[in-house]
């Protein structure tokens, strides 16, 4: 009892060093963040992987489910009383449904706290009992990584290259007029500001559309709750030297201030900060079948994403994260059961080539970081047909949009990356040699065995790699 007692206290002095731990004798926590551009994928992914660390059978290469050491899994109250609690229960309900769906898409933050009874196994197995481990997975969207730039600009700074950003594109010239005929100078009056964010804000709605990345301020696009707050009730203007108190200039300039204060910073002091692991979800697939355009923008968008991982690179991040930082990302691309997997070692070296960039300099920050293939939710069967002699590797599932089952086949990607890199940098309009297409399946009705999650496709290595050494 006493031994036990002791090696307790000493494996728990030993967790402080590594874990997150609000007191000295507390539960130890891991903080994963999972991220993305819009419909990368996250909510299917939070719920197939929750959904699969409660029931393990589908999850031989997560070691701690394999070896028996993780006892049971169940969902808790979790830590944050303000963030708005992942709804698990509902997205699990519809996507398991005998009528399977997708679910809506998401707006906000939200958060779940799962929590694992581990028996320790190794040198401590024979002295400790089971103890507790809490995962709190945060979802967030990855276009409010992107606001970290903002906060090193001034509004004057900020204006002046949106502006520029703006001249070269059709889908601003209503705002670029609404702009450019505003008198900064004059008293500012809440109709005109209104009128001026609105037609700012369409414009980003539309060059989103367009497939433009760069696109601050990223709650602009997702305002959630704050629809409508003058701290999203602003928009670029020429500089004005001296602009008068009072004037429409100085009231959105001290607007921009306040998006940047109660905004963007405690976003990363209250959530990004406290992120020990996280996941990037890129719809790398997507992004091919769109052509060489939605490539190259896919590329930039994630190294303007990845340079939160880079603390260092700006001056008030590195000093909110004192040192901590995420000691592992995954990169995932996600859909994968679009492809028969003898393609899955061809998307996972793209997205690797996608990355590398952003990555390696991720790297250089001391993360330790790995690219997957992976489906959250598995909605196909492969199968081989013969086709003018030839034998090609399809999948087959049941396409959303009017309950057909097919056999697909997306095109064969390119052995080498730079295939596709190459003419996605130089900003050629069509793939020349290829086409890639993708459908959208419906998520298949399923009949679990007990004790399976859902299928998917290696959701178990994206959980050993994220929290396998911690269990
Ligand atoms: N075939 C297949 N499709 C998937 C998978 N995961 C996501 N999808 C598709 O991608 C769409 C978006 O997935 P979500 O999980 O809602 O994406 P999200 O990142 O949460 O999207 P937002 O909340 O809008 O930012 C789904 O509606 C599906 O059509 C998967 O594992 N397999
Ligand atoms: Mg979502």
């Amino acid at each position: 009892m006493v031994l036990s007692t002791l090696a307790d206290g000493l494996a728990r002095s030993l967790e402080t060093v590594t874990d997150t731990v609000t007191a000295p004798f507390s539960d130890p926590v891991i903080r994963l963040g999972v991220t993305g551009l819009s419909r990368a994928g996250k909510t299917v992914f939070i719920t197939s992987l929750v959904a699969n660390l409660m029931d393990r059978g589908r999850m031989p290469q997560l070691v701690p489910a394999a070896n028996g050491a993780i006892r049971s899994a169940y969902l808790q109250p979790q830590p944050d009383d303000t963030i708005p609690r992942f709804p698990f229960e509902d997205h699990l309900a519809k996507l398991t449904a005998p009528q399977p769906s997708w679910p809506e898409g998401t707006r906000r933050i939200s958060e779940l706290r799962l929590s694992l009874r581990v028996q320790p196994t190794g040198f401590l197995a024979g002295v400790t009992g089971p103890r507790t481990v809490h995962i709190d997975i945060v979802d967030y969207p990855g276009e409010w990584l992107l606001d970290l730039g903002l906060l090193e600009k001034s509004y004057a700074e900020w204006s002046h290259e949106t502006l520029a950003r703006m001249e070269g594109r059709s889908v601003a010239l209503a705002a670029r007029d609404a702009i450019h005929s505003a008198k900064g100078a004059e008293p500012h009056d809440e109709p005109t500001a209104g009128a001026l964010a609105a037609s700012f804000t369409a414009y980003l709605n539309a060059a989103r559309k367009e497939g433009f990345s760069d696109l601050s301020p990223g709650r602009f696009l997702l305002p959630g709750d704050l629809e409508g707050s003058p701290v999203l009730t602003f928009a670029p203007l020429p500089e004005i030297d001296r602009a008068p108190r009072g004037s429409l200039y100085r009231e959105f300039e001290r607007r921009f201030e306040s998006y940047k204060n109660k905004i963007v910073k405690p976003f990363f002091k209250d959530h990004f900060a406290r992120i020990d692991r996280q996941i990037v979800l890129v719809d790398v697939l997507g992004a091919i079948h769109n052509g060489p355009r939605a490539v190259e923008d896919l590329r930039t968008a994630m190294a303007d994403i990845l340079a939160a991982f880079r603390p260092g690179r700006n001056a008030w991040l590195t000093r909110l994260l004192g040192g901590k930082r995420v000691d592992k990302i995954l990169f995932a691309a996600t859909k994968a059961d679009h492809l028969h997997h003898s393609q899955h070692a061809k998307l996972t070296a793209i997205t690797q080539a996608l990355l590398r960039e952003a990555k390696d300099r991720a790297d250089f920050a001391g993360a330790h970081t790995s690219a997957m293939s992976i489906a959250a939710l598995r909605t196909t069967t492969e199968d081989s047909v013969q086709h003018d002699g030839a034998t090609i590797d399809v999948v087959r599932g049941q396409l959303l949009s009017d309950g057909r089952q097919a056999a697909f086949y997306p095109g064969a990607l390119p052995d080498d990356p730079a295939h596709l890199l190459a003419p996605a940098r130089a900003g050629d309009e069509k793939w020349l040699d290829a086409d890639y297409s993708v459908m959208n399946f419906a998520p298949a009705p399923l009949t679990l065995r007990p004790g399976d999650g859902p299928p998917h496709i290696r959701m178990d290595r994206v959980a050993q790699f994220l929290l396998g050494d911690r269990l």
